[in-house]
Protein backbone atom coordinates (compact mmCIF):
# COMPACT_ATOMS: atom_id res chain seq x y z
CA UNK A 1 0.00 0.00 0.00
CA UNK A 2 2.96 2.04 0.85
CA UNK A 3 4.48 2.09 -2.44
CA UNK A 4 0.83 3.57 -4.39
CA UNK A 5 0.96 6.91 -5.26
CA UNK A 6 -1.97 9.11 -4.42
CA UNK A 7 -3.40 8.70 -7.87
CA UNK A 8 -3.17 4.89 -8.58
CA UNK A 9 -5.07 5.16 -4.64
CA UNK A 10 -7.59 7.22 -6.52
CA UNK A 11 -7.92 4.92 -9.36
CA UNK A 12 -8.74 2.10 -6.67
CA UNK A 13 -11.26 3.66 -5.28
CA UNK A 14 -13.34 4.75 -8.21
CA UNK A 15 -12.95 1.47 -9.52
CA UNK A 16 -14.27 -0.28 -6.39
CA UNK A 17 -16.96 -2.83 -7.51
CA UNK A 18 -15.67 -3.50 -11.11
CA UNK A 19 -13.94 -6.81 -9.93
CA UNK A 20 -15.38 -9.74 -11.93
CA UNK A 21 -17.04 -7.09 -14.16
CA UNK A 22 -16.46 -5.90 -17.38
CA UNK A 23 -15.38 -2.46 -16.31
CA UNK A 24 -15.25 1.08 -16.46
CA UNK A 25 -14.24 2.69 -19.98
CA UNK A 26 -10.99 4.72 -19.11
CA UNK A 27 -13.03 7.70 -20.78
CA UNK A 28 -15.48 8.12 -17.99
CA UNK A 29 -12.86 8.28 -15.43
CA UNK A 30 -11.68 11.49 -16.85
CA UNK A 31 -14.29 14.00 -14.71
CA UNK A 32 -11.66 16.85 -14.59
CA UNK A 33 -11.42 16.65 -10.69
CA UNK A 34 -9.71 13.52 -9.79
CA UNK A 35 -8.45 12.86 -12.93
CA UNK A 36 -7.94 15.19 -15.46
CA UNK A 37 -6.74 13.38 -18.47
CA UNK A 38 -6.91 9.83 -20.19
CA UNK A 39 -2.69 9.71 -19.91
CA UNK A 40 -3.06 10.15 -16.34
CA UNK A 41 -5.57 7.22 -15.74
CA UNK A 42 -3.41 4.63 -17.58
CA UNK A 43 -0.04 5.63 -16.39
CA UNK A 44 -1.66 4.76 -13.11
CA UNK A 45 -3.51 2.08 -14.33
CA UNK A 46 -0.26 0.55 -16.46
CA UNK A 47 1.41 0.48 -12.79
CA UNK A 48 -1.40 -0.87 -11.13
CA UNK A 49 -1.54 -3.90 -13.80
CA UNK A 50 2.42 -4.77 -13.37
CA UNK A 51 0.87 -5.40 -9.37
CA UNK A 52 -1.68 -7.35 -10.23
CA UNK A 53 -4.14 -4.87 -8.69
CA UNK A 54 -6.23 -3.72 -12.06
CA UNK A 55 -7.03 -5.49 -15.27
CA UNK A 56 -7.00 -3.74 -18.54
CA UNK A 57 -8.64 -5.01 -21.60
CA UNK A 58 -8.68 -3.38 -25.27
CA UNK A 59 -10.64 -3.88 -27.83
CA UNK A 60 -11.44 -2.45 -31.32
CA UNK A 61 -14.54 -0.81 -32.11
CA UNK A 62 -15.52 0.24 -35.91
CA UNK A 63 -17.58 3.55 -35.49
CA UNK A 64 -20.06 3.56 -38.52
CA UNK A 65 -21.13 7.46 -39.84
CA UNK A 66 -22.31 8.98 -43.12
CA UNK A 67 -19.51 9.47 -45.73
CA UNK A 68 -19.14 12.45 -48.11
CA UNK A 69 -21.69 10.53 -50.52
CA UNK A 70 -24.10 9.41 -47.74
CA UNK A 71 -23.95 13.31 -46.46
CA UNK A 72 -25.18 14.20 -50.48
CA UNK A 73 -27.26 11.87 -50.46
CA UNK A 74 -29.46 12.52 -47.48
CA UNK A 75 -30.08 16.24 -48.36
CA UNK A 76 -30.45 15.50 -52.57
CA UNK A 77 -32.01 12.12 -52.62
CA UNK A 78 -30.54 8.77 -53.14
CA UNK A 79 -29.87 8.38 -57.02
CA UNK A 80 -31.86 5.10 -57.45
CA UNK A 81 -35.25 7.45 -55.77
CA UNK A 82 -34.83 9.74 -58.78
CA UNK A 83 -34.88 6.92 -61.38
CA UNK A 84 -37.40 5.07 -59.66
CA UNK A 85 -39.82 8.62 -59.51
CA UNK A 86 -39.97 9.01 -63.79
CA UNK A 87 -40.37 5.14 -64.11
CA UNK A 88 -42.89 5.16 -61.55
CA UNK A 89 -44.35 7.91 -63.20
CA UNK A 90 -44.14 6.47 -66.80
CA UNK A 91 -44.32 2.67 -65.32
CA UNK A 92 -41.07 2.30 -67.56
CA UNK A 93 -38.47 4.70 -69.28
CA UNK A 94 -35.85 3.71 -72.08
CA UNK A 95 -32.26 3.68 -71.20
CA UNK A 96 -30.88 6.65 -73.39
CA UNK A 97 -34.28 8.92 -72.36
CA UNK A 98 -32.82 7.65 -68.49
CA UNK A 99 -29.02 8.37 -69.08
CA UNK A 100 -29.88 12.19 -70.49
CA UNK A 101 -32.43 12.78 -67.69
CA UNK A 102 -29.99 11.65 -64.76
CA UNK A 103 -26.78 12.70 -66.27
CA UNK A 104 -23.60 11.30 -64.01
CA UNK A 105 -25.38 9.00 -61.60
CA UNK A 106 -27.48 6.92 -64.21
CA UNK A 107 -24.62 4.12 -63.55
CA UNK A 108 -25.54 4.25 -59.86
CA UNK A 109 -29.26 4.69 -59.97
CA UNK A 110 -29.66 1.90 -62.48
CA UNK A 111 -27.57 -0.04 -60.18
CA UNK A 112 -29.33 -0.24 -57.27
CA UNK A 113 -32.46 0.21 -58.90
CA UNK A 114 -32.27 -3.01 -59.95
CA UNK A 115 -30.76 -4.42 -56.82
CA UNK A 116 -34.45 -3.28 -55.19
CA UNK A 117 -36.50 -4.92 -57.94
CA UNK A 118 -36.48 -3.12 -61.09
CA UNK A 119 -35.38 -5.22 -64.32
CA UNK A 120 -34.09 -3.79 -67.54
CA UNK A 121 -35.72 -5.49 -70.63
CA UNK A 122 -34.56 -4.84 -74.38
CA UNK A 123 -33.22 -1.20 -73.88
CA UNK A 124 -36.00 -0.12 -71.41
CA UNK A 125 -36.13 0.04 -67.43
CA UNK A 126 -39.35 -1.24 -65.66
CA UNK A 127 -40.74 -1.46 -62.39
CA UNK A 128 -42.43 -5.38 -62.58
CA UNK A 129 -46.44 -4.80 -62.24
CA UNK A 130 -47.25 -5.65 -58.43
CA UNK A 131 -43.65 -4.90 -56.94
CA UNK A 132 -43.65 -1.14 -57.22
CA UNK A 133 -44.93 -0.74 -53.16
CA UNK A 134 -42.14 -3.33 -52.56
CA UNK A 135 -39.24 -1.62 -54.43
CA UNK A 136 -39.99 2.00 -52.82
CA UNK A 137 -39.96 0.31 -50.19
CA UNK A 138 -36.74 -1.02 -50.43
CA UNK A 139 -35.24 2.16 -51.40
CA UNK A 140 -37.41 4.23 -48.24
CA UNK A 141 -35.42 1.73 -45.55
CA UNK A 142 -32.16 3.07 -47.53
CA UNK A 143 -32.98 6.52 -46.86
CA UNK A 144 -34.73 6.00 -43.21
CA UNK A 145 -30.75 4.31 -42.37
CA UNK A 146 -28.95 6.83 -43.67
CA UNK A 147 -31.16 9.62 -41.56
CA UNK A 148 -30.82 7.21 -38.35
CA UNK A 149 -26.98 7.29 -38.83
CA UNK A 150 -26.94 10.91 -39.02
CA UNK A 151 -28.67 11.14 -35.71
CA UNK A 152 -26.84 8.14 -34.52
CA UNK A 153 -27.10 7.61 -30.65
CA UNK A 154 -25.01 5.21 -28.62
CA UNK A 155 -27.71 2.30 -28.54
CA UNK A 156 -28.94 2.95 -31.66
CA UNK A 157 -28.85 -0.96 -33.15
CA UNK A 158 -28.51 -0.69 -36.93
CA UNK A 159 -30.04 -3.50 -39.41
CA UNK A 160 -27.32 -5.67 -40.42
CA UNK A 161 -27.84 -6.86 -43.77
CA UNK A 162 -28.36 -2.96 -44.95
CA UNK A 163 -25.40 -2.19 -42.91
CA UNK A 164 -23.44 -4.30 -45.55
CA UNK A 165 -24.90 -3.31 -48.47
CA UNK A 166 -24.66 0.50 -48.06
CA UNK A 167 -21.14 -0.65 -46.66
CA UNK A 168 -20.51 -1.80 -50.34
CA UNK A 169 -21.67 1.26 -51.96
CA UNK A 170 -18.42 4.17 -52.19
CA UNK A 171 -18.49 7.22 -49.85
CA UNK A 172 -21.94 6.57 -48.58
CA UNK A 173 -20.49 5.26 -44.93
CA UNK A 174 -17.61 6.40 -43.23
CA UNK A 175 -16.37 3.47 -40.51
CA UNK A 176 -13.50 4.41 -38.01
CA UNK A 177 -11.57 2.20 -35.90
CA UNK A 178 -11.19 3.05 -32.29
CA UNK A 179 -9.77 1.13 -29.50
CA UNK A 180 -11.66 1.29 -26.40
CA UNK A 181 -10.15 0.41 -22.73
CA UNK A 182 -12.12 -0.29 -19.68
CA UNK A 183 -10.89 -1.07 -16.15
CA UNK A 184 -11.60 -3.56 -13.58
CA UNK A 185 -10.13 -4.47 -10.52
CA UNK A 186 -8.42 -7.64 -10.32
CA UNK A 187 -8.99 -9.86 -7.05
CA UNK A 188 -6.12 -8.45 -5.51
CA UNK A 189 -6.79 -4.91 -6.31
CA UNK A 190 -10.28 -4.94 -4.65
CA UNK A 191 -8.65 -6.48 -1.41
CA UNK A 192 -6.51 -3.37 -1.67
CA UNK A 193 -9.29 -0.90 -2.73
CA UNK A 194 -11.39 -1.96 0.50
CA UNK A 195 -8.54 -0.72 2.65
CA UNK A 196 -8.22 2.71 1.19
CA UNK A 197 -9.60 5.10 4.08
CA UNK A 198 -7.70 8.34 3.04
CA UNK A 199 -5.08 9.18 0.27
CA UNK A 200 -2.50 11.76 1.53
CA UNK A 201 -0.67 13.85 -0.85
CA UNK A 202 2.76 12.72 -1.35
CA UNK A 203 5.59 13.82 -3.06
CA UNK A 204 7.16 11.43 -5.39
CA UNK A 205 10.47 13.78 -6.45
CA UNK A 206 12.56 15.97 -3.91
CA UNK A 207 12.91 18.92 -5.29
CA UNK A 208 15.44 21.78 -4.72
CA UNK A 209 12.56 23.80 -3.43
CA UNK A 210 11.50 21.21 -1.39
CA UNK A 211 15.25 20.83 0.21
CA UNK A 212 15.66 24.31 0.69
CA UNK A 213 12.59 25.91 2.15
CA UNK A 214 13.03 22.77 4.78
CA UNK A 215 9.64 21.56 3.54
CA UNK A 216 10.81 18.47 3.12
CA UNK A 217 9.86 17.66 6.75
CA UNK A 218 6.55 17.62 6.83
CA UNK A 219 6.28 16.49 3.15
CA UNK A 220 5.14 12.80 3.09
CA UNK A 221 7.35 11.14 0.32
CA UNK A 222 6.60 8.13 -1.43
CA UNK A 223 8.72 4.77 -1.32
CA UNK A 224 10.45 2.87 -4.08
CA UNK A 225 10.65 -0.32 -4.54
CA UNK A 226 13.55 -0.96 -6.46
CA UNK A 227 12.48 -4.50 -7.35
CA UNK A 228 10.18 -3.41 -10.02
CA UNK A 229 10.48 -4.04 -13.28
CA UNK A 230 10.95 -0.70 -15.30
CA UNK A 231 11.88 -0.38 -19.25
CA UNK A 232 15.48 -0.37 -20.24
CA UNK A 233 16.72 3.36 -20.80
CA UNK A 234 19.04 3.70 -23.70
CA UNK A 235 20.42 7.68 -23.17
CA UNK A 236 22.56 8.66 -26.44
CA UNK A 237 25.75 8.35 -25.44
CA UNK A 238 29.50 8.54 -27.12
CA UNK A 239 30.84 5.66 -29.74
CA UNK A 240 33.03 3.78 -27.96
CA UNK A 241 35.88 4.35 -30.03
CA UNK A 242 35.40 8.53 -29.57
CA UNK A 243 35.24 7.37 -25.62
CA UNK A 244 38.48 5.48 -25.91
CA UNK A 245 40.13 8.29 -27.85
CA UNK A 246 38.92 10.79 -25.18
CA UNK A 247 40.24 8.49 -22.33
CA UNK A 248 43.38 7.89 -24.22
CA UNK A 249 43.76 12.03 -24.71
CA UNK A 250 43.08 12.66 -21.13
CA UNK A 251 45.78 9.66 -20.23
CA UNK A 252 48.28 11.68 -22.12
CA UNK A 253 47.45 15.14 -20.86
CA UNK A 254 47.80 14.62 -17.57
CA UNK A 255 51.46 12.88 -18.10
CA UNK A 256 52.13 16.09 -19.30
CA UNK A 257 51.69 15.14 -23.01
CA UNK A 258 50.82 17.95 -25.77
CA UNK A 259 48.76 16.74 -28.45
CA UNK A 260 49.91 17.42 -32.57
CA UNK A 261 48.54 17.03 -35.65
CA UNK A 262 49.36 17.57 -38.84
CA UNK A 263 47.11 16.24 -42.19
CA UNK A 264 46.09 13.24 -43.53
CA UNK A 265 47.76 13.99 -47.03
CA UNK A 266 51.56 13.78 -47.16
CA UNK A 267 54.55 13.16 -49.03
CA UNK A 268 56.64 10.11 -49.51
CA UNK A 269 59.49 12.36 -47.79
CA UNK A 270 57.74 13.10 -44.19
CA UNK A 271 55.95 9.47 -44.19
CA UNK A 272 59.03 7.79 -45.47
CA UNK A 273 62.10 9.35 -46.32
CA UNK A 274 62.45 11.52 -43.00
CA UNK A 275 62.05 8.13 -41.34
CA UNK A 276 64.87 6.36 -42.85
CA UNK A 277 62.68 4.25 -44.62
CA UNK A 278 64.66 2.84 -47.54
CA UNK A 279 62.93 3.95 -51.08
CA UNK A 280 62.92 0.09 -52.06
CA UNK A 281 60.54 -0.74 -49.14
CA UNK A 282 57.91 -3.09 -49.52
CA UNK A 283 55.52 -0.71 -47.33
CA UNK A 284 56.00 2.16 -50.16
CA UNK A 285 54.37 -0.31 -52.97
CA UNK A 286 50.93 0.75 -53.91
CA UNK A 287 49.69 -2.46 -52.57
CA UNK A 288 50.79 -1.03 -49.21
CA UNK A 289 50.28 2.43 -49.78
CA UNK A 290 47.47 4.49 -50.95
CA UNK A 291 49.00 7.22 -53.47
CA UNK A 292 46.96 10.49 -54.52
CA UNK A 293 46.49 11.30 -58.38
CA UNK A 294 45.68 14.92 -57.29
CA UNK A 295 47.87 16.24 -56.39
CA UNK A 296 50.64 14.32 -57.41
CA UNK A 297 53.30 15.36 -56.28
CA UNK A 298 54.25 17.93 -53.03
CA UNK A 299 57.67 19.56 -52.69
CA UNK A 300 59.38 19.51 -49.44
CA UNK A 301 59.44 22.66 -47.38
CA UNK A 302 63.27 23.00 -46.77
CA UNK A 303 65.92 22.66 -49.55
CA UNK A 304 68.59 21.79 -45.98
CA UNK A 305 66.15 18.68 -44.94
CA UNK A 306 66.14 16.92 -48.47
CA UNK A 307 69.65 17.13 -48.99
CA UNK A 308 70.24 15.96 -45.75
CA UNK A 309 68.04 13.40 -45.77
CA UNK A 310 69.11 12.91 -49.76
CA UNK A 311 72.67 12.05 -47.56
CA UNK A 312 71.60 9.65 -44.96
CA UNK A 313 70.09 7.48 -47.40
CA UNK A 314 73.29 7.78 -49.48
CA UNK A 315 75.65 7.27 -47.10
CA UNK A 316 74.75 8.31 -43.64
CA UNK A 317 76.06 11.56 -43.28
CA UNK A 318 78.41 12.03 -40.87
CA UNK A 319 76.51 9.60 -38.20
CA UNK A 320 79.05 7.20 -38.86
CA UNK A 321 76.26 5.22 -40.57
CA UNK A 322 76.78 3.56 -43.76
CA UNK A 323 73.04 4.94 -45.25
CA UNK A 324 71.13 2.74 -47.46
CA UNK A 325 73.85 3.06 -50.46
CA UNK A 326 71.61 3.72 -53.31
CA UNK A 327 70.92 7.02 -55.41
CA UNK A 328 67.90 8.72 -53.93
CA UNK A 329 65.14 9.71 -55.59
CA UNK A 330 63.79 13.13 -55.02
CA UNK A 331 60.72 12.60 -57.84
CA UNK A 332 59.82 9.54 -55.14
CA UNK A 333 60.18 11.34 -52.15
CA UNK A 334 57.47 14.05 -53.41
CA UNK A 335 55.06 11.94 -54.11
CA UNK A 336 51.86 12.37 -52.27
CA UNK A 337 50.11 9.79 -50.63
CA UNK A 338 47.18 8.78 -47.52
CA UNK A 339 49.61 8.93 -44.28
CA UNK A 340 50.22 5.03 -43.45
CA UNK A 341 51.11 6.04 -40.13
CA UNK A 342 50.90 8.99 -37.29
CA UNK A 343 54.81 8.74 -37.10
CA UNK A 344 54.59 11.44 -39.45
CA UNK A 345 53.25 13.81 -36.99
CA UNK A 346 55.86 12.92 -34.62
CA UNK A 347 59.40 13.87 -37.36
CA UNK A 348 57.68 16.51 -38.92
CA UNK A 349 57.01 17.74 -34.99
CA UNK A 350 61.11 17.10 -33.91
CA UNK A 351 62.33 18.63 -37.67
CA UNK A 352 60.10 21.66 -36.70
CA UNK A 353 61.83 21.54 -33.05
CA UNK A 354 64.67 20.03 -33.08
CA UNK A 355 65.87 21.62 -30.09
CA UNK A 356 63.42 21.29 -27.40
CA UNK A 357 62.81 18.84 -24.92
CA UNK A 358 59.23 17.53 -25.98
CA UNK A 359 56.59 15.18 -25.09
CA UNK A 360 53.72 15.11 -28.24
CA UNK A 361 51.24 13.29 -28.63
CA UNK A 362 48.58 12.47 -31.50
CA UNK A 363 45.45 10.13 -32.14
CA UNK A 364 44.95 10.34 -35.41
CA UNK A 365 43.41 8.33 -38.77
CA UNK A 366 45.77 6.94 -40.91
CA UNK A 367 45.45 4.38 -44.08
CA UNK A 368 46.86 1.41 -45.54
CA UNK A 369 45.93 -1.01 -48.78
CA UNK A 370 45.18 -3.68 -46.85
CA UNK A 371 42.60 -6.55 -46.57
CA UNK A 372 39.82 -6.22 -44.02
CA UNK A 373 40.03 -8.93 -41.15
CA UNK A 374 39.62 -9.36 -37.68
CA UNK A 375 42.07 -7.36 -36.82
CA UNK A 376 43.29 -5.16 -39.96
CA UNK A 377 41.47 -2.09 -40.91
CA UNK A 378 42.40 -0.24 -44.25
CA UNK A 379 41.66 2.90 -42.05
CA UNK A 380 42.28 3.02 -38.55
CA UNK A 381 43.79 5.48 -35.61
CA UNK A 382 47.25 5.28 -34.17
CA UNK A 383 48.41 6.70 -31.03
CA UNK A 384 51.49 8.39 -31.43
CA UNK A 385 53.80 9.57 -29.09
CA UNK A 386 57.64 10.65 -28.27
CA UNK A 387 59.65 12.18 -25.50
CA UNK A 388 62.58 14.00 -26.39
CA UNK A 389 64.92 14.44 -23.63
CA UNK A 390 68.80 14.51 -22.76
CA UNK A 391 69.48 11.07 -20.75
CA UNK A 392 66.23 9.20 -22.40
CA UNK A 393 66.01 5.56 -21.99
CA UNK A 394 64.56 2.39 -23.42
CA UNK A 395 63.30 1.50 -20.10
CA UNK A 396 62.12 5.40 -19.54
CA UNK A 397 60.09 4.32 -22.83
CA UNK A 398 58.91 1.00 -21.33
CA UNK A 399 57.75 2.35 -18.13
CA UNK A 400 55.73 5.33 -20.39
CA UNK A 401 54.47 2.42 -22.20
CA UNK A 402 53.38 0.18 -19.13
CA UNK A 403 52.06 3.05 -17.58
CA UNK A 404 49.92 4.12 -20.08
CA UNK A 405 48.53 0.55 -20.58
CA UNK A 406 48.02 0.52 -16.94
CA UNK A 407 45.77 3.62 -16.68
CA UNK A 408 43.89 2.78 -20.25
CA UNK A 409 43.15 -0.66 -18.03
CA UNK A 410 45.41 -3.24 -19.19
CA UNK A 411 48.26 -4.18 -16.35
CA UNK A 412 50.06 -7.07 -17.73
CA UNK A 413 50.92 -6.01 -21.91
CA UNK A 414 53.89 -7.32 -22.87
CA UNK A 415 57.05 -6.26 -24.67
CA UNK A 416 59.83 -8.36 -27.20
CA UNK A 417 62.61 -7.06 -29.15
CA UNK A 418 61.16 -6.12 -32.87
CA UNK A 419 62.46 -4.35 -36.02
CA UNK A 420 61.29 -1.20 -37.34
CA UNK A 421 63.76 0.91 -39.74
CA UNK A 422 63.60 4.13 -37.93
CA UNK A 423 64.27 2.90 -34.19
CA UNK A 424 67.18 1.35 -32.63
CA UNK A 425 66.61 -0.52 -30.72
CA UNK A 426 62.55 -1.66 -31.58
CA UNK A 427 60.24 -3.05 -29.35
CA UNK A 428 56.79 -4.23 -30.07
CA UNK A 429 54.17 -4.50 -27.39
CA UNK A 430 51.88 -6.95 -27.77
CA UNK A 431 48.81 -8.84 -25.42
CA UNK A 432 48.01 -12.70 -25.07
CA UNK A 433 44.10 -13.19 -26.23
CA UNK A 434 42.80 -16.33 -26.57
CA UNK A 435 45.80 -18.45 -26.22
CA UNK A 436 47.02 -16.27 -29.34
CA UNK A 437 49.77 -12.82 -29.30
CA UNK A 438 48.03 -9.60 -30.69
CA UNK A 439 50.12 -6.36 -31.46
CA UNK A 440 49.48 -3.60 -29.65
CA UNK A 441 51.77 -1.77 -31.21
CA UNK A 442 55.68 -0.72 -31.92
CA UNK A 443 58.33 1.35 -30.35
CA UNK A 444 61.82 2.58 -29.81
CA UNK A 445 64.26 4.83 -30.11
CA UNK A 446 64.87 6.98 -32.74
CA UNK A 447 67.97 6.26 -34.63
CA UNK A 448 70.22 8.96 -35.56
CA UNK A 449 69.78 8.56 -39.25
CA UNK A 450 66.33 9.69 -38.50
CA UNK A 451 67.31 12.50 -35.70
CA UNK A 452 70.65 13.68 -37.69
CA UNK A 453 69.76 15.20 -40.70
CA UNK A 454 67.32 17.61 -38.50
CA UNK A 455 69.81 18.69 -36.13
CA UNK A 456 67.92 17.02 -33.50
CA UNK A 457 70.80 15.92 -30.63
CA UNK A 458 68.63 14.61 -27.95
CA UNK A 459 67.43 11.19 -27.08
CA UNK A 460 64.15 10.50 -29.02
CA UNK A 461 61.48 7.74 -27.37
CA UNK A 462 59.16 6.81 -29.71
CA UNK A 463 55.82 4.53 -30.00
CA UNK A 464 52.94 4.09 -32.64
CA UNK A 465 49.76 2.34 -31.30
CA UNK A 466 46.71 0.41 -32.18
CA UNK A 467 43.89 2.36 -31.11
CA UNK A 468 40.69 -0.08 -32.69
CA UNK A 469 42.95 -3.01 -31.23
CA UNK A 470 42.47 -1.42 -27.23
CA UNK A 471 38.65 -0.62 -27.92
CA UNK A 472 38.11 -4.04 -29.25
CA UNK A 473 40.17 -5.71 -26.00
CA UNK A 474 39.03 -3.11 -23.68
CA UNK A 475 34.71 -2.83 -24.93
CA UNK A 476 34.56 -6.84 -25.92
CA UNK A 477 34.36 -6.63 -29.81
CA UNK A 478 34.58 -9.17 -31.95
CA UNK A 479 36.39 -7.84 -34.43
CA UNK A 480 37.63 -4.36 -35.62
CA UNK A 481 35.12 -4.37 -38.42
CA UNK A 482 32.27 -4.87 -35.68
CA UNK A 483 33.61 -1.38 -34.34
CA UNK A 484 32.86 0.35 -36.92
CA UNK A 485 29.08 -1.43 -38.30
CA UNK A 486 27.24 1.07 -35.87
CA UNK A 487 24.72 -1.71 -35.31
CA UNK A 488 22.47 -0.48 -32.44
CA UNK A 489 22.65 -3.76 -30.52
CA UNK A 490 26.48 -3.55 -30.72
CA UNK A 491 26.36 0.02 -29.29
CA UNK A 492 23.52 -0.62 -26.89
CA UNK A 493 25.23 -3.69 -25.64
CA UNK A 494 26.79 -2.71 -21.75
CA UNK A 495 30.51 -3.08 -22.56
CA UNK A 496 32.65 -6.10 -21.27
CA UNK A 497 36.24 -6.69 -21.46
CA UNK A 498 37.50 -9.46 -23.13
CA UNK A 499 40.84 -8.45 -22.13
CA UNK A 500 41.50 -9.17 -18.05
CA UNK A 501 44.02 -8.75 -16.08
C1 LIG B 1 53.87 1.44 -37.15
O1 LIG B 1 52.95 1.96 -37.77
C2 LIG B 1 54.98 2.27 -36.59
N1 LIG B 1 54.91 3.59 -37.12
C3 LIG B 1 54.93 2.26 -35.07
C4 LIG B 1 56.15 2.87 -34.44
C5 LIG B 1 56.15 4.22 -34.13
C6 LIG B 1 57.27 2.11 -34.16
C7 LIG B 1 57.28 4.81 -33.56
C8 LIG B 1 58.36 2.67 -33.60
C9 LIG B 1 58.39 4.01 -33.28
P1 LIG B 1 52.84 -0.94 -37.22
O2 LIG B 1 52.67 -0.99 -38.66
O3 LIG B 1 53.24 -2.20 -36.52
O4 LIG B 1 53.91 0.16 -36.81
O5 LIG B 1 51.48 -0.41 -36.58
C10 LIG B 1 51.37 -0.04 -35.23
C11 LIG B 1 50.07 -0.53 -34.62
O6 LIG B 1 48.95 -0.07 -35.39
C12 LIG B 1 49.93 -2.05 -34.65
O7 LIG B 1 50.56 -2.63 -33.56
C13 LIG B 1 48.44 -2.22 -34.58
O8 LIG B 1 47.97 -2.09 -33.26
C14 LIG B 1 47.95 -1.05 -35.39
N2 LIG B 1 47.66 -1.48 -36.78
C15 LIG B 1 48.55 -1.72 -37.75
N3 LIG B 1 47.93 -2.07 -38.89
C16 LIG B 1 46.61 -2.06 -38.62
C17 LIG B 1 45.43 -2.32 -39.38
N4 LIG B 1 45.49 -2.62 -40.66
N5 LIG B 1 44.23 -2.20 -38.78
C18 LIG B 1 44.16 -1.84 -37.48
N6 LIG B 1 45.21 -1.59 -36.71
C19 LIG B 1 46.44 -1.69 -37.27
Amino acid sequence: MEELSALEKKLLIALRGTEGGPGIEVETLVDGKTFSSIQEVMNAASWLKTRDLVEISEKAVRFVGLGAEGKRYLEEGLPERQLFEVCKREGKIGMAEAKELLGESFGIALMHLKNAGAVVDGGTIKLPAGEVGEIEAKIREREEFLKVLAEMKEETILDRNLLNYLLKRKNVLAVKEKVVRKLALTENGAAVAAGISAIEEEVSQLTPELIQTGKWRDTKLRKYDVTRYAPRVYGGREHPLNQIASQVRKIFLSMGFTEIDYGIVQNAFWNMDALFVPQDHPARDMQDTFYLAFPEKMAVENEEWVEAVKQMHENGGDTGSEGWGYRWSRDEAEKTLLRTHTTVNTIRFLAEHPDEDAKVFSIARVFRNENVDATHLPEFMQIEGIVVEEGASLAMLIGVLREFYKRIGFPNVRFHPSYFPFTEPSLEVYTVLDGKTLELGGAGIFRPEVTAPFGVKKRVLAWGLGLERLAMLKYGFESLPEIYSNRLEVLRRPYAAKFWR
